[in-house]
């Protein structure tokens, strides 16, 4: 076993303990720095010393992504600046963004949690790791890369973008694991294909470490028959470390939470009240060492499940489902509640179709109008209209029989839709508010 790995392993007791006495050197820790928990914390008349048990934490007040704007830069910084060894940022798509500082020991406990992640998919130091994430404010980039070192790998930092060079890298320096979103990986493999580059054939590739956005089991099935490779599950968010947080082994079933650092919980986003193992519910994570900004409760909107099941791997961290949606990313169209990942999986069960689409919104005066655009793989694409029409009707009935709606559906050709370098944005909703 790599020695890295060795803390996935320890007594379900030991963890249970271990979390118990962080969490009691974690809450006065924070409530002694962070005005806001302090004030939270009398508001629900709690103290630090309530903590007694593991069960206790459910006193404590949440955090939520509009704390982090509202304190904006630094007002739920913890640590001095002296002490700050590194910013990172996630921008979200409106508003102000979010900013968490951290010291040299939290990027430590960071850059332990992708090594752990990596270790667990089968990457050793023999491996050559292209990190194609994207550098700088956003984790992924130095999150992928810090990890990979860790392990000792030789580690190629190509970033986003550029993707005719990235391929030409990945061949000539014999590239065995890339790092990227699962839709580049995409991007990156219809430019490959075009180039005349056979993944099996002309490349070493056998891990893919993809992350940051949701992905179905469907789109991870079409990436490994397209190229042969294992396609690992990374999750993580900024605002609890980066990538890293939890991660897959080989049973494949979903991510196994680094608990000795990251407290998980499940709640009812509507009651916000804890939901026991098992059942699926919003995502909550309580970093249990970080000294920088250190999280208590953060609601992550990530909707999972907390398994019940211990792992066969014989790793004693829970494991959570792989995340396919957000509550916000809930789409209500005719009344009907809609994840983007439904529709994926719909799409990805008919084999003409490329895992390249875009949902449209828009409203008239009476109602909305729902399209969904979807590329054709270049083997099924032709320009007689019966061959078409075939593979559109295809698409609806698959669409009907799952989500119950009967969107426009328009076949587009294949590379023509928009492709993202980073994460893929793939709803645009212009129905008035
Ligand atoms: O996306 C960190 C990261 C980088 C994770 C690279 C994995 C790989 P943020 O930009 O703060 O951080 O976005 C975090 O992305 O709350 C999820 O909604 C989504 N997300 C991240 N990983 C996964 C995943 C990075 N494996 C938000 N599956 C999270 C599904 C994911 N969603």
């Amino acid at each position: 076993m790599n020695p890295i790995s060795k803390p996935d392993y320890m007594s379900i007791d030991e963890l249970r303990a271990l979390q118990l006495k962080k969490l009691q050197t974690l809450i006065p820790y924070e409530y002694e720095r962070v005005p806001l928990f302090r004030r939270r914390c009398d508001e629900a008349g709690v103290k630090p010393r309530d903590l007694v048990t593991l069960k206790d934490l459910a006193k404590f007040p949440f955090m939520k992504k509009t704390d982090l704007r509202d304190e904006y830069p630094l007002g739920l910084t913890a640590a001095p600046m002296s002490e700050i060894n590194r910013f990172h940022c996630s921008s979200g798509t409106t508003g102000k963004p979010i900013c968490i500082p951290q010291t040299a020991g939290d990027v430590a406990i960071w850059t332990e949690g992708v090594a752990r992640c990596m270790a667990m998919y089968g990457i050793t130091r023999d491996d050559v790791v292209q990190v194609s994430y994207g550098y700088g404010l956003f984790t992924g980039g130095l999150g992928a890369h810090y990890g990979a070192e860790k392990l000792g790998c030789a580690v190629l930092p190509t970033g986003a973008g550029n993707t005719e060079k990235q391929i030409m890298l990945m061949k000539d320096l014999g590239v065995t694991v890339i790092c990227c979103t699962p839709s580049y990986f995409l991007h990156l493999a219809t430019v490959a294909e075009k180039l005349g580059v056979d993944f099996r054939r002309d490349t070493k590739l056998k891990h893919g470490v993809f992350g940051a956005e949701p992905w179905t089991d469907e789109i991870r099935a079409r990436i490994e028959e397209i190229s042969g490779i294992a396609a690992h599950d990374i999750y993580g968010l900024t605002e609890i470390a980066g990538p890293g947080v939890a991660g897959n082994c080989e049973h494949s079933h979903g991510l196994h939470i680094w608990e000795d650092h990251f407290y998980p919980e499940i709640i009812d986003p509507d009651t916000l009240q804890p939901l026991p193992d098992g059942e699926e519910g919003e995502l909550v994570f309580t970093t249990l060492d970080r000294l920088g900004t250190p999280m208590v409760r953060y609601r992550t909107r990530d909707l999972s499940r907390l398994q019940v099941e211990q792992c066969k791997c014989g790793r004693t961290m829970r494991v959570m489902d792989r995340v396919h949606a957000r509550s916000d990313d809930m789409l209500i169209i005719h009344g009907v509640n809609v994840f983007p990942s439904q529709i994926e999986a719909c799409l990805m069960k008919v084999p003409e179709v490329a895992p390249h689409y875009m949902i449209e919104l828009s409203s008239t005066d009476t109602m909305d109008r729902f399209e969904i655009k979807v590329e054709v793989v270049a083997s099924a694409f032709t320009d007689t209209i019966s061959g078409m029409e075939a593979i559109r009707k295809h698409v609806a009935a698959s669409i009907k029989e799952i989500v119950g709606l009967s969107p426009k559906i328009t076949l587009v050709a294949p590379g023509t839709l928009p492709r993202s370098e980073g994460k893929i944005k793939r709803v645009i909703d212009n129905r008035r508010k």
